[in-house]
């Protein structure tokens, strides 16, 4: 990798700063209880910047109390047992209708029970990937007070007329199992809007306002997956340019990410860390742990001249380059400053880290430093 490559890349699809060729995009991760609203107003809402609210702003929410169990997956028969019968609507990811997918009304309990299917099923059924979506559980049953608006999200227009003449309003709730997802698009009237995490994880791929136009056909319409090579057909997606990058983020449960106006976005569900990956925590420290220790085992051989054949590895690191390694290192550390500050990776043992998970990123940091990061 080489220097230019570098400081174009080293803050892409991190949560700290994302940069996307040619424009700078930062997304800030508010971890503070006493963040204030103007601070949000100034920082984020005016500039049209997405951010992210950590797990402490929705520490008290009924929904992360009863809708959640212990183990962090969905509680269904909690579910089952409020809302057993209210019809939901039901999309089936695998089917594409115009830019959307084809919708039907079913019982939640039936709901629910494929969603137990499919997972039984290993992830797949003859009835599709279906997703629970855009159920107005607030207006239907305005007695369960599953969440509270953030003082950052209370001024909203929309809802505020919707309400006052008792039509319609856009507060849903999402609910799905690993894979399923919501095509790219840009919500109503390109408004801004707030989403909360309450239970697994889910990817947000975000474009600037403007983007989403290298993003369209020959026809003007927009894509419809933006992971798709379909944009990479020169005849079809004319205006399409490699560096047409998404913002990644990672919305982990309790989280709340803020879309500002006009972004477009395509939203996938992923699934908890452990049955995603088969890895742990602790296996996930010690992977960043092993894959920083060997870069910066690099630079030490490389500082004292020693034989890089020696080192485990070291020929691979030394084919990737300083940069590269100065990148994975900048990398492991953003990941590292988020898992530092992850509720579930705090309950665990630290003693049985070695080292502590704060004096590697001590370490990492030392070297970013000494390289001018
Ligand atoms: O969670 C999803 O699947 C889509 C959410 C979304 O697009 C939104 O909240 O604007
Ligand atoms: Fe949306």
């Amino acid at each position: 990798m080489d220097k230019r490559t570098f400081f174009l890349c080293r803050n892409l699809n991190s949560l700290k700063s994302g940069e996307s060729p040619g424009r700078l995009q930062h997304v800030d991760y508010i971890d503070e209880p006493d963040f204030s609203y103007s601070c949000f107003f100034e920082n984020c809402l005016i500039p049209n910047q997405p951010c992210v609210f950590s797990r402490r702003f929705t520490e008290d929410w009924n929904c992360r109390k009863y809708w959640v169990t212990q183990d962090g997956k969905p509680n269904f028969p909690r579910l089952l047992q409020d809302f057993g019968n209210a019809l939901v609507p039901v999309a089936d990811c695998n089917i594409k209708e115009y830019n959307a997918n084809p919708k039907q009304t079913v019982p939640l309990k039936d709901y629910l029970s494929y969603w137990e299917e499919y997972i039984q099923n290993g992830y797949s059924s003859s009835r599709g990937c279906l997703y629970l979506k855009d159920w107005h559980m607030h207006r239907e049953f305005p007695g369960h007070t599953v969440y509270k608006i953030p003082v950052f999200f209370q001024s909203d227009w929309l809802n505020e007329y919707w309400d006052s003449i008792e039509v319609d309003d856009y507060r849903f709730v999402y609910m799905g199992p690993k894979g399923t997802w919501t095509p790219f698009h840009a919500d109503v009237f390109h408004s801004y809007s707030w989403s909360a995490n309450v239970c697994g994880r889910k990817r947000w791929l975000l474009f600037p306002p403007g983007q989403e136009d290298c993003l369209r056909n020959c026809h003007g319409d927009l894509v419809y997956d933006v992971t798709s090579l379909t944009l990479l057909d020169k005849m079809k997606y004319p205006k399409y340019v490699s560096n047409c990058q998404p913002i990644e983020i990672i919305q982990e449960a309790g989280e709340v990410i803020f879309v500002p106006s006009g972004w477009h976005h395509q939203v996938h569900n992923l699934v908890i860390m452990k049955s995603c990956t088969g890895i742990d925590y602790k296996e996930f420290y010690t992977f960043l742990k092993t894959i920083s220790k060997n870069r910066i085992a690099y630079f030490n051989t490389r500082a004292e001249g020693a034989a890089l054949s020696k080192i485990n590895n070291m020929s691979t690191l030394q084919t990737l380059g300083p940069h590269h390694c100065l990148f994975d290192l900048q990398q492991i550390s953003f990941l590292l400053e988020g898992l530092i500050i992850n509720e579930d990776f705090k309950k665990q043992d630290h003693c049985s880290f070695i080292p502590l998970p704060e004096d590697l990123l001590k370490e990492i940091k030392e070297v970013l430093v000494y390289y001018d990061i």
